[in-house]
């Protein structure tokens, strides 16, 4: 019946059948239905396939016009991610690069605090990627992007003139030579960095090996035993440089020497010959108080007012480790004790047994030699707030009492102003 139907409609011939569509990617126009064999339904069979291969054709073509259009959204946005991805990965690139320059940075500021903390011997090298430590704390050690190596040039130490003014290491060939290298993925970052060593600000002249800042000090020595040398001193033993007196007031000499016996007097060289007493003055009101609150904060070690007596060491000039010490109330030092650096006591010193020390002692109260059997040596200097005193009275004190030796050396003061100062970063370079 729909046959029938539409062979009526056809056979009409009210409106022929409008061409197949045409578009670009069409291909050849098909051929008008060309009637193979009548199976029974004659030409309006044909007519219908007619009708169905235009109708196909156009879907065709919608169906290209789709796939058409799916292709060029399809590459529009290959090429937005293609744009997005070079974009992403300039800005991977300068995030290495910029990770890369903070971790050689970073390098600067580790050899610097390692200089500063005398672990940063010549020749060392740091090398992130095979110290077994998770130097940028994501958990992995030695991985890949732990690449930073640093190695240092120590002028100040390398025997050579790196300043060509004829002096070899001296004062102002204090400086660090930081040489720093990272590679990030295909990023890396090269830079020299400069350290300064600035010294500590303690005192460069002093009047003294030993200095009284009381007018009205009591002096008591042991007149076999105690020995305070101006003369300029050098660790090793030798000579150099002008001598101080042996011993400074703030106030009259007199003060000193009326309380030195003939013999005793022999003992206080230095300049001016003995008895070597001199006066001077700080310009300034509670000065070793002034130096112990300056340098407290520094302090590697604390005693806070500490009961018994100390053994232990203060610092060694011979591996180059100079330590602040401080003490808050007296303190008492025995046994064989050493030390280098900077010592502070706010309150009273008292020393027993042996001991040996290089550089500056600050006692805002008075010092005590007690029974110095193995003997005790300050090769620096001493600023005492109260009386500095050796007492014979026991009979223990009388047996035990070894020499006591307070001797200048500008040498001591100087290894020790650098040794507590601080690498300070003073230039950076890219190469
Ligand atoms: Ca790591
Ligand atoms: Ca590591
Ligand atoms: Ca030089
Ligand atoms: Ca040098």
């Amino acid at each position: 019946m729909v046959q029938a139907a539409g062979f009526h409609r056809t056979e009409r011939g009210a409106r022929p059948l409008p061409p197949p569509l045409r578009t670009p990617c069409a291909g050849p126009r098909i051929a008008p239905a060309v009637p193979s064999e009548d199976r029974g339904m004659g030409a309006g069979t044909v007519r219908t396939r007619g009708l169905a291969m235009n109708q196909g054709s156009r879907r065709g073509s919608v169906l290209f016009i789709l796939l058409f259009s799916v292709v060029l959204v399809g590459g529009a946005i290959a090429s937005l991610v293609s744009v997005e991805q070079a974009r992403s990965s300039a800005s991977r690139t300068d995030c290495e690069r910029q990770r890369a320059f903070a971790l050689a940075e970073s390098a600067t500021d580790t050899v610097a605090v390692l200089l500063n903390a005398n672990a940063w011997p010549a020749g060392t090298t740091l090398d992130w990627s095979a110290d077994g430590i998770d130097n940028d704390g994501d958990g992995l050690a030695d991985e890949g992007d732990e690449s930073l190596r640093a190695t240092a040039d120590l002028w100040g130490s390398d025997a050579a003139d790196n300043d060509g003014d004829g002096s070899v290491d001296e004062s102002d060939e204090r400086i660090a030579r930081v040489s720093a290298t990272v590679d990030l993925g295909t990023s890396q970052s090269r830079m020299t960095s400069w350290l300064r060593l600035v010294e500590a600000s303690l005192p460069e002249t002093v009047p003294a090996p030993l200095t009284l800042l009381d007018p009205n000090a009591d002096v008591d020595f042991d007149g076999n035993a105690f020995r305070v040398n101006g003369a300029d001193t050098n660790l090793d033993g030798t000579l150099a440089g002008a001598s101080t007196y042996g011993i400074a007031i703030d106030g009259s000499p007199t003060q000193v020497k009326t309380q030195l016996t003939t013999k005793e007097k022999l003992l206080v060289s230095g300049l001016g010959g003995a008895p070597s007493v001199g006066s001077w003055s700080p310009g300034t009101t509670n000065y070793v108080q002034s130096m112990v609150d300056a340098f407290r904060p520094y302090a590697d070690i604390t005693f806070n007012n500490f009961g018994k007596s100390y053994t232990g060491t203060l610092g060694d000039w011979k591996t180059s480790n100079y330590l602040v010490t401080y003490s808050h109330g007296s303190l008492q030092i025995s046994g064989g004790s050493t030390g280098a650096g900077v010592l502070l006591v706010e309150g009273d010193l008292e020393i027993s047994g042996g001991w040996d020390y290089v550089g500056y002692v600050f006692v805002t109260g008075r010092v005590r030699f007690v029974g110095g059997g193995e003997g005790v040596r300050l090769q620096g200097v001493m600023f005492v707030g109260g009386d500095v005193l050796q007492p014979t009275g026991t009979l223990l004190d009388a047996l035990l009492s070894g020499t006591v030796d307070l001797v200048y050396s500008s040498e001591a003061l100087r290894r020790v102003r650098a040794g507590v100062g601080n690498y300070q970063v003073t230039a950076i370079t890219e190469p």
